[in-house]
């Protein structure tokens, strides 16, 4: 079963960033897919939470340059 996680993110500043970010998080093993909203600076992933957990999403989205607020 898909579950669904909403998360905030800082440090997109054009349509390429979340463009490049959905690519970052879709190629995250277990993530069904992803959708990331610059004007809202949300991070929309639907993932087998067998596969993959939230600490791999965040991980994956500081590497690739971003920062998640509500994460250390
Ligand atoms: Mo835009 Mo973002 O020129 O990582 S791609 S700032």
């Amino acid at each position: 079963t898909a579950q669904t996680l909403a998360l905030p993110i800082k440090g997109m500043t054009c349509a390429t960033c979340s463009t490049r970010l959905e690519r970052v998080l879709n190629k995250v093993p277990g993530v069904i897919k992803s959708q990331v909203n610059l004007a809202s600076e949300q991070a929309s992933i639907a993932f087998d939470p067998q596969q993959a957990s939230p600490e791999q999403f965040y991980q994956a989205i500081v590497q690739a340059g971003f920062t998640v607020p509500t994460e250390g």
